[in-house]
């Protein structure tokens, strides 16, 4: 399972680097986790627009879990889903991957530290990944913070097929080799203008088929 922890805030972790990373899972036929944490520090804004981007990533399909690894907040559930699994947690500098290690199992003990609040972003603390059985046949990857995730090896045709909302309206478009950016006819823009495919996640497909372009 490959598990993305995002927080709000300290650091900040964007939708776009969230939606890159189901991407990249979902290029690789593997189930996804993403977990916020650090849900100790929400004010009730944050609870508001948290509870938004459940919603948003359920309705695709995304298994969603807030948890607090510092005030020990929904771990249980954390351990049943990754029971009996091999699972990868990955996500920004800072948003508390180590920090969840350490509360998964006794023994652990991951070296952790500080999000800098000078750049609000984290240290770089865990250099290297390392795999640590956290019970019996379930083992939990930690690795070490990433900036941007680049999405190789994918086509800038096949992107669509990765975003589950508009892999529904497969063959609804006018044009059989629609890129869903400009085209007349356009299944996927009529469903982003009627709201049906959210703003944001239409975004990420934007940029992501800028990435690409922009490589070649
Ligand atoms: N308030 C709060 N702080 C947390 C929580 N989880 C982790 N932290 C803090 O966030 C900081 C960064 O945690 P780490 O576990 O080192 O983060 P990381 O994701 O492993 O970072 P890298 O190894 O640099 O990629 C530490 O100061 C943790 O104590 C949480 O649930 N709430
Ligand atoms: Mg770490
Ligand atoms: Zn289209």
């Amino acid at each position: 399972m490959a598990v993305v922890v995002a927080t709000l805030s300290f650091p900040r972790t964007s939708l776009g680097f969230i939606d890159r990373f189901l991407v990249a899972a979902e290029s690789f036929r593997i189930p996804s986790l993403l977990i916020f944490n650090k849900t100790d520090m929400w004010s009730e804004e944050d609870w508001k627009y948290a509870a938004g981007l459940e919603e948003i990533y359920k309705s695709i399909g995304v298994d969603v879990l807030t948890i607090s690894a510092q005030a020990g907040i929904n771990l249980e559930v954390l351990k049943d889903k990754l029971k009996g699994k091999i699972s990868l947690i990955a996500g920004h500098s800072g948003v508390g991957k180590s920090t969840i290690l350490n509360v998964l199992a006794p023994g652990i003990q991951q070296k952790t530290s500080e999000v800098s609040s000078f750049a609000n972003k984290g240290t770089h603390t865990t250099t290297f990944a390392e795999m640590f059985e956290i019970a019996n046949d379930t083992f939990v990857i930690d690795t070490p913070g990433i900036k941007e995730l680049g999405l190789m090896d994918i086509d800038e045709e096949e992107i669509n097929h990765f975003f589950p909302e508009m892999r529904a309206l497969f063959g609804k478009c006018k044009f059989h080799n629609c890129s869903h950016t400009h085209e007349p006819g356009c299944a996927v823009m009529a469903a982003v203008e009627n709201g049906d495919i959210v703003m944001s996640r239409y975004q990420s497909y934007l940029s992501m088929m800028e990435g690409i372009d922009s490589h070649r």
